[in-house]
């Protein structure tokens, strides 16, 4: 938990900030009920990583891979942003430049009314077709076909996601980098910071001249890179941040 006088410096280091970005992973949808992949109840200590999320898992076995995705599919359905959602989508509109990048592919931004958002893992409401590569969006939960067809060519579709071993889109990824490169200041919330090439954004930021903010339950390899570092849930920190930004702004005012 932030001390009142790290906060204060930070919602200072805000304030000054002309370009505010922010990176999220799974963390910051725990509270709003969808699993993780790591540490104690994530997908991966349920579930192997190699046998779903790989294109080769996908080649040997559609139907399962489906199986495993329409299950998510049926959980995120029913879950709504939590309140670290929902103050981003707010500070979208309050700071003068402000980007997120997210590694989430469960659209729990966009319900929160994000708008502008690099999604650099694609999103699990949307299905591409394997031959035609064409992207379409898909809500439907359950699947009335698994594996669900291409309805133009009759082809396999697959998820619009990034599985291991699999190139993130050029034109997002150079996006990411960009703002990266380029914010005072940048947030990193939920992730584990392991996955590449998303854990390097922060590393980039930092190298930039930003202040790095981390706001993780637990230690991730960035936390000693970070110049706050700010241990709890991203639905309690954010809000302690956003009132002390607005109280700030409103003391300026007067
Ligand atoms: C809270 C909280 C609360 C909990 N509040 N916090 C360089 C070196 C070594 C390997 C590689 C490398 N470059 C590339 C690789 C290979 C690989 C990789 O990074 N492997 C590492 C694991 C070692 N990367 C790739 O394959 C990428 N492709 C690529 O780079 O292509 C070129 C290339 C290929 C091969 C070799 C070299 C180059 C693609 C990565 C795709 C990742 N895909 C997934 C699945 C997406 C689809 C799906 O969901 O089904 O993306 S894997 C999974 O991990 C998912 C996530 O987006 C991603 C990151 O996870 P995240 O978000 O960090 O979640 P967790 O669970 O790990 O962490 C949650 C955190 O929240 C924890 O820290 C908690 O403490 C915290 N928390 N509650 C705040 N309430």
């Amino acid at each position: 938990m932030a001390s009142k006088s790290e906060l204060k410096e930070l919602v200072d280091a805000l304030r000054r900030a002309n370009r505010v970005a922010v990176l999220t992973g799974a963390g910051i949808s725990a509270e709003s009920g969808i699993p993780t992949f790591r540490g104690e109840d994530g997908l991966w200590k349920k579930f192997r990583a190699e046998e779903l999320a790989t294109p080769e898992a996908f080649s040997r076995d559609p139907k399962l891979v489906w199986e495993w995705y329409d299950w998510r599919r049926g959980i995120i359905a029913q879950k709504k942003p939590n309140p670290a959602h929902k103050i981003l989508a707010r500070w979208e509109k309050s700071f003068p430049a402000f980007s997120l990048i997210t590694q989430n592919i469960d659209g729990l931004h966009q319900k929160a009314g994000s708008k502008n958002i690099s999604e650099l893992h694609g999103n699990i409401w949307k299905v591409r077709c394997t031959e035609e590569g064409t992207v379409t969006e898909n809500y439907e939960t359950p699947l009335k076909e698994i594996p669900p067809r291409c309805p133009s060519c009759g082809a396999l579709l697959r998820p619009h996601v990034v599985w291991f071993g699999e190139s993130l889109s050029s034109s997002v990824l150079n996006t990411a980098f960009l703002i990266s490169s380029t914010c005072n200041v940048m947030f990193v919330i939920g992730t584990s910071a392991v996955v590449q090439p998303a854990a390097s954004l922060p590393l980039t930021a930092a190298k930039s001249g930003a202040k790095v903010v981390e706001i993780n339950t637990d230690a991730t390899p960035l936390t000693s890179y970070a110049d706050f570092s700010i241990k709890g849930k991203a639905g309690e920190i954010l809000p302690k941040i956003d009132k002390e930004l607005r109280a700030l702004i409103k003391s300026l005012r007067n």
